[in-house]
């Protein structure tokens, strides 16, 4: 039996050898290093994961695809961008994640995010592996026919890899309906096959699964009323600080509205909002979804109510909540100060590792709940394995029987938290319960499935 402390050193070990068999891809030594870090515990008490190999091959990518994506824009003029699907892990199922598009995607991006994919996709329970894909193109001030040349472009490469019962892409980062729309077309025509379940994100009336838009919001609204309830409070009359104003951040407002609770800001990368009435998420639609405006043109038709800071910390608004729904590493050491000497009560990670380790760290110690974004966030991939499952049916569910899986899926996510933190001795600390409790289960698949 080996102890506790003797795993950390071997752990360690480990961890120092993926910095040096990955260099320069900082984003995916922080996701390794915040998940190995909690798994001293179980690896410690369940001898069989101590296997040697084990680790070793759940942070190595099964497969990863690096692809030239040439376009050309409305001026004729041709761009080369490159394109990425990391295929990390398939022992629960069909590689499953997002495809992001944003100038800072880079392999190391999209590791991290194909390796949190694994742990968050294990912990919806629905037969799902991990991956995550994109590109460094930038759809910001693109024509939609830009948009459609890029997204065709990149698919015509995508396409030989992917497959309903292979790997399931979805969106991200600057992936929302639009581009769903025209990757599944380039997928259509290039296989000549109606195969509605290789990506997911769909629209309505083709293939599309009801409350996939608002799932990730609406889910992470849900994952952080359940920390409070544990607590023995709830939502009703909260104030929330939001940072992001795009797929994620819009239904998180939305919800913490429905909830009786208010969201006070929202953001982009030029500043952030503050509106002390909250924010009228039908405002908010309008100006980013339907005229895909900045958030600065929300504040000066909101009237009063509301002011844009340019640049700033959206962190500065004393709020009791906080849901950082935009990028990672967007919440500091800095920030988590604030927030704490402001009285936040709970942070729920809507984006991808939004908090740097010391902002999570600090916040713990403060005794605030904080949800992490695999738990958290769950509930936008898990309504695409629901979506999956209405395309393999060739049915479609009622937005109320979406909603109604989406929060019993939420409600066990933070149960099974919850509990593997209490029985490893780290009550309250839902970064441990989620780590081991997915890891628990993708393990188990990977050691009865062999060394493959
Ligand atoms: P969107 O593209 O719809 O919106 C992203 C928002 O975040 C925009 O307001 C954008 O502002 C802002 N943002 C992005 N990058 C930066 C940056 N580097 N600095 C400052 N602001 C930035 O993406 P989503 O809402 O879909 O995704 C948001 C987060 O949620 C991501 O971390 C994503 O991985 C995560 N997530 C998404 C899920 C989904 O289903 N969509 C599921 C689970 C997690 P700007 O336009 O100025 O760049
Ligand atoms: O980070 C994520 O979980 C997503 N971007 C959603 C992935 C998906 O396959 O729905």
């Amino acid at each position: 039996m080996t102890t506790r402390s003797e795993t950390r050193t071997t752990l360690d070990h480990l961890l120092t050898e993926i910095e040096h068999r990955n260099p320069a891809q900082p984003e995916f030594h922080q996701a390794a290093h915040e998940v190995l870090e909690t798994l001293a515990p179980v690896v410690a008490a369940r001898p069989e994961y101590a296997e040697p190999g084990l680790i070793e091959r759940l942070v190595e990518p099964e497969r990863q695809v690096l692809f030239r994506v040439p376009w050309q824009d409305d001026k004729g003029r041709v761009h080369v961008n490159r394109g990425f699907r990391v295929e990390f892990n398939s022992a629960l199922g069909p590689y499953k994640g997002g495809l992001r598009f944003h100038p800072s995607v880079n392999l190391g991006v999209i590791k991290f995010l194909g390796f949190e994919q694994i742990f968050k996709n294990a912990l919806t329970g629905l037969g799902i592996g991990g991956g995550k894909g994109g590109s460094d193109f930038d759809p910001h001030g693109r024509s939609d026919a830009e948009v459609m040349r890029f997204c065709q472009s990149f698919m015509t490469e995508l396409h030989r890899h992917i497959g309903e019962h292979t790997d399931v892409p979805a969106g991200d980062i600057g992936v929302g309906g639009r581009e769903i729309g025209y990757l599944f077309g380039q997928y259509r025509r290039i296989t000549n096959r109606w195969e509605a379940g290789v990506l997911t994100g769909k629209g309505q009336g083709w293939g599309g699964s009801l409350i996939r838009p608002e799932a990730t919001g609406y889910g992470n609204v849900l994952f952080a009323a359940a920390m409070l309830r544990e607590r023995g409070e709830d939502l009703e009359g909260q104030t929330a600080v939001v940072s992001g104003s795009g797929n994620v951040a819009i239904y998180t407002i939305e919800k913490l509205a429905a909830l009786g609770a208010n969201a006070v800001t929202c953001s982009d990368s030029s500043g952030y909002v503050v509106d002390e009435k909250g924010v009228d998420v039908e405002l908010l639609k309008q100006v980013k979804e339907v005229e895909r405006g900045r958030v600065d043109t929300y504040a000066e038709r909101r009237g009063s109510s509301a002011r844009f800071v340019p640049g700033g910390s959206v962190w500065d608004v004393p709020a009791d909540l906080a849901l950082p729904s935009a990028t990672q590493n967007e919440l500091d050491e800095n920030a988590a100060a604030t927030l704490i000497r402001n009285g936040v009560k709970a942070v729920s990670e809507g984006a991808n590792m939004p908090a740097t380790p010391e902002a999570v760290h600090l916040l713990q110690k403060a005794g605030v709940a904080f949800g992490p974004g695999k738990a958290a966030n769950a509930g936008g991939v898990a309504v695409s394995a629901l979506e999956m499952a209405q395309n393999h049916a060739r049915t479609s569910w009622t937005a109320a029987k979406v909603e109604e899986e989406l929060a019993d899926i939420m409600n066990n996510i933070h149960t099974t938290c919850h509990e593997t933190a209490e029985r490893y001795d780290a009550p309250g600390d839902y970064v441990t319960g989620a780590n081991i409790a997915g890891f628990e289960r993708v393990a188990d698949a990977m050691l009865a499935q062999g060394v493959i």
